[in-house]
């Protein structure tokens, strides 16, 4: 038994309200966030910063009392400690240095880059020791596919086109890239398990982009292979996944991946999730962030809607994808004001 009311709900367990965490729920909304991050060179610098990490891990939850903290980190430590050229550039997010052929990946580490990311274990483990006993720690990593996406096109993207015909023209090729970013994360994964993660979510913010084959192959498969691999080495840490825009393709993707819960996204319709997934697994989700932005009675109705629909099963509240930096910090409050009054009492 727990008494963390966050991990009874992600194990499958009714809870007496849902618990809640926020994506990037640490971040640019935040006043206090933007002035930390002032005092780091560079974006990786600050993530490598276990002093300036804690903190800003910690920040939303003193506002907020959030049931769950997530490390602060970001998925592209994986790429960097891998061996690629990673760097964040104000108004333009990542820059890395695009890999160019199936055929020349043979200077990426795999499972050995996970030596390299020792200050965000070292992050870890001071938050297990910080928390309050009722909060989760939640580490966590980007699924293959969306890492393999940032890796090929250098950078954010609109279409993918290299990544997908390298997917599409040179399968064989694009796997060798898949496996050694599979190999990676376990290995990362693991490192963050046994420095005190109390649960994983693996984002694959670009699952959506795929048919559904490709999507079997590229999305459904890698995150199986992590979760069963991490799973070999410690078996007891739930696992979260996040095949953003997968719509119809949740209910395999859970079903194969063995996930403890899914994050679901902003399209996802509660009730379709409660009749198709929750029987299986614990849903987390799925108010749009924007709605955050706007705030008052048109956030709190759609709160309302998205808890009434999934209250028959476990259910951890959380938003469809990362706040915004628009995001007035007081609507959040107003948000968690009415998330905190629903346990009964
Ligand atoms: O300077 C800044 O403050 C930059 C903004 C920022 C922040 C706050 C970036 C750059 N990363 C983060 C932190 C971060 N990223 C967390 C921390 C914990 C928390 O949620 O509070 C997490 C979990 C991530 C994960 C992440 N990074 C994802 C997956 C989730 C998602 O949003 O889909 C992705 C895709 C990234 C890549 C990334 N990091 C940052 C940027 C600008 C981007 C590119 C996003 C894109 O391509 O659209």
């Amino acid at each position: 038994m727990t008494d963390k009311i966050f991990l009874t709900a992600i194990k499958g367990h009714r809870t007496p309200r849902p618990p809640y965490w926020f994506m990037r729920q640490a971040g640019r909304y935040l006043p206090e966030y933007r002035e930390v991050r002032a005092k780091a060179p560079s974006f990786l610098d600050f993530c490598f910063t276990p002093d300036l990490a804690v903190e800003v891990t910690l920040q939303p939850l003193r506002r907020y009392h959030c049931d769950a903290a997530i490390l602060f980190s970001d998925i592209l430590v994986v790429p960097w400690a891998m061996g690629q050229r990673v760097a964040f550039e104000e108004g333009r997010g990542p820059v890395l240095d695009a890999l160019e052929s199936p055929s020349r990946i043979d200077h990426l580490m795999a499972g050995e880059s996970a030596e390299r990311l020792a200050p965000v274990y070292e992050t870890v483990s001071r938050l297990r020791k910080t928390l309050p006993d009722e909060v989760a720690l939640i580490g966590f990593a980007g699924a293959p596919w969306t890492i393999a996406t940032y890796m090929i096109e250098g950078g954010s993207s609109r279409d993918f086109v290299n990544t997908k015909s390298w997917a599409y023209g040179d399968p064989e090729g694009f796997e060798a890239l898949i496996d050694r970013i599979i190999d990676a994360t376990v290995a990362y994964l693991v490192r963050q398990i046994d420095a005190g993660a109390e649960t994983l979510q693996l984002f694959d913010s670009w699952a959506g982009v795929l048919p559904d084959d490709e999507f079997e192959r590229w999305v459904i498969a890698p995150n199986r292979a992590i979760v069963s691999k991490v799973r070999e080495q410690r078996p007891d840490v739930p696992i979260i996944g996040f095949p953003r825009g997968a719509g119809v393709m949740y209910e395999a993707f859970l079903e194969v991946t063995g996930c403890d819960a899914v994050s679901l996204d902003t399209t996802v319709p509660p009730a379709w999730a409660s009749a198709h997934l929750q029987s299986r697994a614990a849903v987390q989700g799925n108010l749009d962030p924007q709605l955050v932005v706007a705030g008052g009675e048109s956030m709190l109705n759609a709160a309302r809607r998205i808890v009434a629909a999934l209250s028959d099963g476990p259910h951890v509240f959380n938003l469809g994808h990362g706040f915004v930096p628009a995001t007035p910090p007081e609507n959040v409050a107003l948000l968690v004001d009415y998330l905190r009054g629903l346990d009964g009492s």
